[in-house]
């Protein structure tokens, strides 16, 4: 059985992590939060929603059910903004390669995205077709680092989750992956993912022969 290939997306395919904080960082100073590049890493892969529990609780601020709910709905409007103008030229280096590769490998490939706005990143970016399972967080109840995301990708695709390559730039989504018991491949450095067993720059710079 060939391995599967789970992928993330923000920060992984696409660069719409820095689009996030832009949005994020907006709402934030309303608060007089001001979001710093270590708030930024700690909330890769995190739901909306506990973002902004998170981002909240920075300097104390409380806010009603219906303060919340608004200000979510701020934050994304202005998110959907960027993601208006985004085209396939806000792939991440390497990625049409890898994309290639495991194509030609005929490797199945399953998205696995804390994101409700997934499908239509992909749209935008030119890779709606190119997986044989979405997940995302409009299909899972439980997000990162809870493994339901890579555990319902894996089964999507029809391979155990040991036989799955998980990629994936944030802590907690190496988290999830390791809870679902499948290989991890870290986007970005040792410090900033200690928990992933092997670390790459981009999907470029992944070796097919270490599956
Ligand atoms: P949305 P990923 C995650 O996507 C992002 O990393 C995280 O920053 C964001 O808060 C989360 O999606 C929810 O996104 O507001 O679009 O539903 O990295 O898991 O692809
Ligand atoms: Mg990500």
């Amino acid at each position: 059985m060939k391995p599967g290939l789970i992928l993330d997306l923000d920060g992984v395919i696409c660069d719409t992590a820095h689009f996030h904080y832009l949005a994020w960082s907006e709402l934030a100073s309303e608060y007089g939060i001001i979001l710093t590049e270590a708030h930024n890493e700690a909330l890769k892969g995190v739901s909306r929603n506990d973002s902004l529990t998170y981002i909240l609780a920075i300097n104390g601020t409380q806010l009603s059910d219906d303060e919340f709910q608004s200000a979510l709905t701020k934050k994304n409007n202005r998110y959907l903004e960027f993601v208006q103008e985004m085209g396939p030229q806000h792939l991440l280096p390497g990625v049409a390669y890898f994309f290639q590769e495991a194509k030609s490998k005929k490797l199945p490939l399953a998205l696995g995205s804390a994101s409700k706005n997934a499908v239509l990143v992909l749209e935008r970016i030119g890779l709606a077709d190119v997986f044989q399972a979405i997940v995302d967080a409009n299909t899972v109840k439980n997000g990162k680092p809870h493994p339901e995301t890579f555990l319902k990708a894996a089964e999507l695709l029809g391979i155990p989750p040991t036989q799955c390559w998980v990629f994936e730039d944030s802590a907690a989504g190496i988290q999830a992956a390791i809870a679902g018991e499948m290989n991890t491949i870290g986007i970005g450095t040792p410090e900033a993912l200690p928990l992933a067993q092997r670390h790459i720059p981009n999907l470029g710079a992944f070796d097919f022969n270490w599956l």
